[in-house]
């Protein structure tokens, strides 16, 4: 084809497909009417319904979606047993615990911490960022100094069972960061981490409140034995979390590099805004990864869930194995996602 010819054609290519997504969307443009007096929580994975028990009791009570996601959050994060969110969670490839959190509210407030180390509720950081400074983003070092200043104390978050288990990865780990990376992905037996906890990942949680307001929570202490100073989706607002309270929100877990490339959590929330159900907004999430590298996405878990302001909710992974909780007036149960493989 000549160049002149190549052009056109791209061009009536490009203009049909402007005209099929308008005809696609026509008249489903998301209305974003609230439920109200219907709360409801939804988190990843099965440890997500114990932290669902704590933030339900708030918003029972007609509190805060805000207020809900960070107490529901604290739950994993003081749980030295789950050893992908904050106290016990397993280290960096030097051995040290760094933590990445943020949390979103109703109004496009947000705060974030990244590469926080030796505070057990980064989550509660990441709030405080928000509400106390004109600042989103706190890292390392100065989000600890701005955590010790408010009144946050120092702990050692390296548990023993954690120290044990990253020594015995040391005995064979290779110093190649990427290969290494790589490698500790995802073990398709077991749903997790090889050498890492058993279904035990990021928690992201999203809520609506009796007024039919929206917040979201995402903590974690990112991929085991990573690269000092690595930072994955999980604190980046619109990757890991996004709220849009016209809307609804949105949260991932797994790789976060391959979910921060495609500004994961934001997509999905467009995309119900355009009128794609949670589910379908997260397969078409999940699907933009494999097309940007569809070997690579075979190796891989991510997992999207999302919801909306009518309280419906939904999911879809990458692999087979990402879990769920819900917790509403109708139900307290745990869901497995759809998956692509
Ligand atoms: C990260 N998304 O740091 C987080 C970790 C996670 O399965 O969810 N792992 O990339």
């Amino acid at each position: 084809m000549s160049s002149r010819r190549k052009f056109l054609h791209s061009a009536v290519v490009s203009s049909a497909a402007v005209l099929t997504g308008e005809k696609l969307f026509a008249g489903s443009l998301y209305t974003g009417n609230p439920v109200l007096n219907d709360p409801i929580v939804i988190s990843t994975w099965d440890f997500g319904k114990a932290a669902n028990a704590t933030a339900w009791e708030i918003l029972n009570k007609g509190g805060r979606a805000l207020n809900a996601v960070e107490a529901g959050v604290m739950v994993p994060e003081a749980d030295e047993s789950n050893q992908s969110v904050g106290y016990g969670g397993l280290p960096d490839r030097d051995g040290k615990v760094t933590l990445d959190a943020c949390i979103m509210d109703e109004n496009y407030n947000c705060g974030s911490v990244m590469c926080l180390e030796h505070i057990v509720h980064p989550i509660s950081v990441a709030r405080m960022v928000m509400e106390k400074t004109p600042h989103i983003i706190l890292a390392g070092d100065g989000a600890l100094q701005f955590a010790l200043a408010n009144g946050f104390t120092k702990q050692n978050l390296l548990t023993p069972k954690s120290e044990h288990d990253w020594k015995e990865w040391l005995k064979t780990a290779k110093y190649e960061p990427v290969k290494n990376i790589e490698n500790q992905l995802y073990d398709k037996k077991e749903g997790a981490m090889p050498g890492g906890p058993k279904n035990h990942d990021t928690i992201g949680m999203l809520a609506m409140d009796k007024a039919g307001n929206f917040s979201g929570a995402c903590t974690t202490s990112g991929m085991a034995y990573k690269i000092h100073g690595r930072v994955g989706d999980s604190p980046i607002i619109g990757a890991g979390l996004y709220v849009d309270n016209e809307v609804g929100g949105a949260t991932a877990t797994g790789v976060g590099e391959e979910v921060i490339r495609i500004v994961g959590a934001h997509l999905i929330v467009e995309l119900m805004r355009q009128g794609l159900s949670p589910e379908a907004a997260c397969k078409e999430g999940v699907e933009r990864i494999i097309k940007r590298n569809p070997k690579k996405a075979k190796e891989v878990q991510v997992g999207f869930l999302a919801l909306n302001k009518k309280g419906e909710f939904g999911a879809y992974c990458l692999q087979k194995g990402f879990t769920y909780a819900v917790r509403n007036n109708r139900e307290e149960k745990i869901y497995t996602a759809p998956s692509i493989y």
